[in-house]
């Protein structure tokens, strides 16, 4: 009996045998096949069969190119392999497709989960198809598929498969990765459909979102700008009531292309280059510091672009959530809305633009398809939990309203590509920013009538600066949507920030000039002392002619950076980049062995020292003059603070580094020198203090602590300077006997006019300088938190709202002199920029 039963066994096997020899394409009802037998495609292109990945012994079900059998496309098995060569694949009596073990009682390894009607299951057929997809279906009926592997894909995505939700049928298909390269079980990385709010791709990595697509804008994925330049695939995306899916497409058929995830986090898109060179990587994700997920986290923008090495900033009007997290590079812990900034609820607030990012994860936004841009500003501003919005589909127009109401999560800046986001903030910071909503001029009109129609109150001091600048702009004639958008800092507008392409370009195209050393040779007499127009910490300052007649001044930087020669150019690039009119412009540099020159505009009426501390020219400079220079000086600062992505703090800010226009218009100079030449600008404690006696904040001098607050305090002391026309000095322990003591101590006694330059006699608005020495006195309190910010300043110089009471200003170094190097720097080049304090 058993004989004769094995017999019949071997017989049906040799009838298995023979059929697949003819390479068949199916597995039939009641028929298997086993470990060495293989089912092939219709065209030969996909091989299904049993195989051991990498080192193992263990026996899996998998379907692979015929042409390329070590990289498996699917597998059946993957959590459950077989443990020697017994396997057998087969249609099994209740119609499903089962993977056994030959003689094995026990469970299949691995099984389809159908349900046939008894009388049918003779008709169940698997065919591996030329697609690579196994399918599992009813003869008879209209070949009905019952299962499909493409519904269930492994790790690997085919051309033409989905990846995405059918909400009919609720399935879910997504791919994860390998245990291993020798364990095809599933791993920890799986690139997933979320559907909910706008649709997006989401790599997972241990349950933890790790990297996204961005949402799909109708085109593309708004975070893979990147895959609308790959002519190998078309994508399409369907969104309705029955999926959310996406799929690529192979434009041409004699293209295989695949998309893999790995265990590492990676996906990838690999093109088959024939035998050779194999599957080779075209497009992989995630690709940059700013693809990791959540790198900024909430309310941080990632910008893989900086010189800096830093990646993240904060959405205008937030600051950091741990300033010494982001001192040590490590942004991951976001920002929050700054300290203190006003409601932004139906209190004259608007929205900031950012152009060309990956918007926030939209997992869990607000979509209304039907609203257009317009339409949508008005949504998110109607409900004050609204704190962004932007267009989903950017097709004909764009259309479709999202509204983000809780932590804005992982965006990332583009040079190019990338959506439109706008940012709810208050009435301050959006004044400052240009909004270049649809509407146009109109818009602005309507914001600046929102900003009318609010009343005069506590809240409002600042929108009171915001009128104050408006009237006094628009009396130049200006046009009246800029000006709203000029209040804060002057010529301030996007126009005048490196963008990102800007930042970008030091990789390509360039259009700073690099000198020849022969040209400027030539145009300084050879650095003649003639040319000489003054020196500083850095260097010597020539001045010089083109042939062009175009005057120049050059600065000969006395010490190398540092920096290697490349860096060195981005750098130059970079700050060259930067552009405010109260800022000198920087024309370009030349760089020739050890020689390193920076090529300026040059300044008819030279350094504002030359004017304010010199008896006889001071007079030159009366007071809506002076007003004027501090006010530009304070703009200017705040450009480099603020306004400019690289935020810089000048940390050498002093009248001989303010230079005058021929108009008397007031421009700073030696910006970006101390991000040049700085210590690691990220940190905010240096070994080496590098500024001026007399300028330099206490906590800066003793400690080597700086922030934006030590300019601060050195614009408080220039501006104190600029009204008395005397120079400040530290170098005596008697607060009596430098300036700031001295305006200190009158002001207590009420009479601080009494130091106003007795030049100005008696035609100056005694208000006027009393608000300004008051507002140069909070900028040199002693401790940094409680000076202003420049921002601050520039709006308490800009209107009459009541100031706060200055704390104790800061006039002498607590300590003596730290060692008698500096005592020596300080008697012999009082107004040089020194180094101090070496390192230890
Ligand atoms: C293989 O697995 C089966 C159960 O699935 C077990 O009974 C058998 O001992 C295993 N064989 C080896 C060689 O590990
Ligand atoms: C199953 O095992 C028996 C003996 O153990 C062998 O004779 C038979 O050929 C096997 N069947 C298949 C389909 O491999
Ligand atoms: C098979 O499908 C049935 C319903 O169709 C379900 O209840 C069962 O859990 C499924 N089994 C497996 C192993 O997926
Ligand atoms: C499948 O059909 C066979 C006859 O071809 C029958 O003996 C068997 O019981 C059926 N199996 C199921 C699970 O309905
Ligand atoms: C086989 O069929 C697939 C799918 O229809 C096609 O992409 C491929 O080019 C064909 N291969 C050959 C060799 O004909
Ligand atoms: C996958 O995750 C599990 C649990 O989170 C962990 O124990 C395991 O080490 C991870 N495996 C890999 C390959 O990272
Ligand atoms: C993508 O390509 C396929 C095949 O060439 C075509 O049928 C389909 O319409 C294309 N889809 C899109 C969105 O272009
Ligand atoms: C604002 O939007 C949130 C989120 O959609 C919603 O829960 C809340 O009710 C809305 N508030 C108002 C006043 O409409
Ligand atoms: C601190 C940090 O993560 N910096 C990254 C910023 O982005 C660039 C480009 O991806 C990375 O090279 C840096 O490591």
């Amino acid at each position: 009996m058993n004989f004769s039963k094995g017999l019949l066994n071997a017989l049906l096997l040799q009838l298995l045998l023979l059929q697949i020899s003819t390479s068949s394409d199916t597995i039939s009802f009641d028929q298997s096949i086993k470990d060495g037998d293989f089912l092939v495609s219709k065209n030969k292109t996909f091989v299904l069969g049993f195989f051991s990945p990498g080192t193992s012994s263990n026996r899996y079900v998998g379907i692979w190119y015929k042409f390329s059998a070590d990289m498996v496309m699917w597998v059946a098995n993957r959590d459950n392999p077989v443990n020697d060569t017994t396997g057998i694949l087969t249609v099994s009596n209740d119609g499903n497709l089962v993977l056994v073990q030959n003689n094995s009682q026990g469970v299949p390894l691995w099984s389809t989960n159908v349900s046939v009607s008894a009388s049918s299951n003779n008709t169940i057929v698997a065919q591996l198809l030329d697609s690579g997809n196994l399918v599992l279906f009813q003869q008879a009926e209209n070949q009905n598929v019952l299962w499909q592997s493409s519904d269930h894909p492994t790790h690997v995505l085919l051309a033409s498969m989905k990846i995405g939700l059918d909400r009919k049928r609720g399935i879910d298909r997504y791919i994860t990765s390998w245990n291993s390269n020798s364990d095809p079980g599933t791993g920890n990385c799986s690139l997933r459909m979320e559907p909910n709010g706008s649709p997006q791709l989401i790599l997972y990595k241990n349950d933890a979102k790790w990297w996204r697509s961005g949402q799909w804008n109708g085109i593309q994925w708004g975070g893979i700008p990147a895959m609308s330049h790959n002519n190998v695939f078309n994508i399409s995306f369907v969104n309705n009531q029955d999926e959310v899916t996406v799929r690529w497409n192979v434009l041409d058929p004699s293209i295989y292309s695949v998309i893999t995830v790995d265990g590492s986090g990676q996906i990838q898109q690999l093109v088959w280059q024939g035998q050779q060179q194999g599957w080779v990587s075209v497009w992989s994700a995630p690709m940059d510091a700013c693809d990791s997920y959540g790198k900024c986290g909430p309310y941080g923008d990632c910008n893989p672009y900086t010189v800096s090495g830093f990646n993240c900033t904060c959405f205008p009007g937030y600051e950091p959530n741990s300033p010494q997290d982001w001192d040590i590079r490590d942004g991951s812990g976001g920002c929050k809305r700054q300290e203190g900034s006003p409601s932004m609820c139906n209190n004259g607030e608007g929205f900031v633009k950012m152009e060309n990012v990956k918007v926030p994860d939209t997992s869990a936004i607000k979509l209304d398809k039907s609203l257009g841009l317009e339409a949508c500003e008005k949504e998110c501003l109607s409900n004050c939990s609204c704190l962004a919005y932007a267009i989903a589909d950017i097709r004909n127009g764009g259309s479709g309203c999202m509204t983000w109401y809780g932590d804005l999560m992982d965006t990332k800046q583009f040079t190019e590509g990338g959506e439109a986001l706008y940012i709810r903030a208050d009435a301050l910071i959006s004044a400052q920013h240009t909004v270049k909503s649809g509407g146009g001029s109109s818009a602005k009109k309507r914001r600046l009538a929102i900003i009318l129609g609010l009343s005069i109150s506590v809240t409002s001091f600042l929108i009171v600066a915001v009128l104050c600048c408006f009237k006094r702009r628009s009396r130049k004639g200006r046009g009246q949507p800029k000006l709203l958008s000029d209040v804060a800092s002057g010529s301030r507008s996007h126009e005048d920030l490196p963008n990102e392409n800007e930042v970008d370009e030091h990789r390509g195209k360039t259009d700073l000039p690099f000198f020849d050393l022969s040209t400027i040779v030539a145009a300084t007499d050879d650095f003649s002392s003639d040319k000489m127009l003054g020196h500083g910490g850095f260097g010597i300052v020539y001045k010089g002619s083109l042939p062009d007649e175009q005057e120049i001044a050059v600065k000969r930087l006395s010490r190398t950076s540092g920096q290697g020669i490349e860096e060195f150019k981005n750098e130059v690039k970079l700050i060259a980049k930067l552009q405010h009119r109260n800022l000198v412009r920087l024309f370009g540099c030349c760089i020739d062995k050890e020689e390193r020159m920076l090529i300026y505009e040059y300044m008819p009426n030279r350094s504002l020292d030359l004017f304010i501390f010199d008896k006889n020219r001071r007079s030159l400079l009366d007071w809506t003059k002076r007003f004027q220079i501090i006010i530009g000086i304070a703009r200017g600062v705040l450009y480099l603070h603020q306004d400019s992505r690289l935020k810089i703090i000048h940390r050498d800010l002093k009248a001989s580094n303010v230079l005058l226009d021929a108009s008397m218009n007031p421009k700073i100079s030696d910006f970006g020198m101390a991000r040049m030449f700085g210590d690691d600008q990220i940190e905010a404690n240096t070994n080496r203090v590098v500024g001026t006696y007399g300028y330099m904040s206490p906590e800066y001098a003793m400690d080597g602590l700086y922030s934006t607050k030590s300019d601060v305090f050195s614009f408080g002391v220039l501006a104190l300077e600029i009204i008395c026309g005397k120079k400040n000095n530290f170098q005596f322990e008697d607060s009596s006997l430098n300036l700031v003591g001295q305006i200190w101590d009158l002001w207590l006694e009420g009479k601080a006019l009494d130091i106003v330059d007795s030049t100005l006699g008696r035609s100056y608005s005694s208000h006027e300088a009393m608000r300004c020495i008051q507002i140069g006195l909070l900028c040199v309190q002693e401790n940094a938190i409680d000076r202003p910010t420049m921002l601050d300043v520039v709006f308490m110089l800009g209107n009459d709202a009541t100031l706060p009471r200055p704390k104790k200003a800061a006039f002498s170094f607590k300590n003596s002199a730290p060692d008698s190097s500096t005592s020596r720097g300080a008697s012999s080049v009082n107004d040089v920029t020194v180094t101090v304090i070496e390192a230890r």
